[in-house]
């Protein structure tokens, strides 16, 4: 117990409320949470918000009856490579500022989930605030679940409706192909708590193999472009760095020789622990154009760990 929080029973204890006791107490304003739906064995997901406090503070804990464990979290880029941490010290909520917690940004972090995060239900969350004196004060709030962003709420980045959308019907992503490859990649399996690293991208023609890793997994996607752009067309492990495995996709053989060796030659640098993950996805798993947008069908939810089995 700390000091102030021993002063602040003690006034309370005496008949005085905190805030006639003239600490002033923290007042944050919540607009627009949400938290994201998971599916059965998922341990871990989002809760998104905007926070705006009347005087500078902190978020400095969340927690709720539904997880396990509950962290504040950040994303960030380290390179080209998504990456998610706790925030130690809490989240600084500027006097009067809105700050937002959303997919691919800051969030709030369920893990170790008592059981899944159903569609059009609610979960209780407490937020914590610390304004600049130390002064604690607690949120209850019930947070309604949904697949994605609601109308209003601080819509998501890279994360935004991931899986929701079928193919072509958001914006083609913009850049070279190594860089369209890994948006595209991300857009269907990147999540908060699972960040989806792509690297490397070899391309040939409208072909490509890129190597993904994701919480502690990995493998290798075969990308084909088609009018609509880039898309996933067979996930695998080391198969797609082998011709003849190649060739079995209906890529004409002196391409996937090509493909083959590129791919090869693109990895000869990684380390045995980066190619040990590629090699960990067993079996071939087709998914092609249909497969955009099929949520749930590809795991749209579930991430790259889903189907290896
Ligand atoms: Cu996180």
């Amino acid at each position: 117990m700390t000091s102030t929080r021993r002063t602040a029973a003690a006034l309370a204890a005496l008949g005085f409320s905190v805030l006639s006791a003239g600490v002033s107490a923290q007042t944050v304003d919540v607009q627009g949470a949400w938290a994201r739906a998971t599916v059965q064995g998922q341990k871990a997901t989002g809760a998104f918000m905007t926070l705006t406090a009347q005087s500078a503070g902190r978020l400095v804990a969340v927690s709720s009856p539904v997880a396990g464990v509950a962290e504040v979290h950040e994303m960030k880029m380290n390179g080209d490579v998504m990456q998610m941490r706790a925030l130690s010290n809490g989240l600084e909520l500027p006097a009067g500022k809105a700050v937002e917690l959303k997919p691919g940004g800051y969030h709030v972090m369920l893990m170790d989930l008592k059981l899944p995060l159903q569609k059009d239900t609610t979960v209780p969350l407490t937020l914590v605030f610390k304004d600049a004196k130390g002064v604690e004060t607690k949120k209850e709030l019930k947070v309604p679940v949904s697949q994605t962003a609601p109308a209003g709420a601080a819509a998501g980045g890279m994360h935004g409706d991931h899986g929701a959308k079928g193919h072509g019907t958001a914006s083609a992503p913009k850049g070279s192909d190594s860089e369209q490859i890994a948006a595209v990649m991300k857009k269907q399996f990147d999540r908060p708590d699972a960040p989806l690293s792509v690297a490397p991208v070899t391309v040939l023609g409208n072909y490509a193999v890129a190597g993904w890793i994701q919480g502690g997994k990995g493998g290798r996607a075969l990308m084909q472009k088609d009018t609509n752009g880039w898309f996933i067309s067979v996930c695998a492990g080391d198969g797609l760095k082998d011709a003849k495995v190649l060739q079995t996709t209906g890529m004409p053989l002196d391409h996937a020789a090509k493909l083959a060796a590129a791919v090869n030659a693109a990895e000869a640098k990684l380390s045995k622990e980066q190619l040990a993950l590629f090699a960990s996805f067993e079996g071939m798993l087709k998914v092609g154009p249909a497969g955009h947008g099929a949520a749930g069908g590809h795991g749209a939810s579930t991430g790259h760990g889903a189907h290896k089995h």
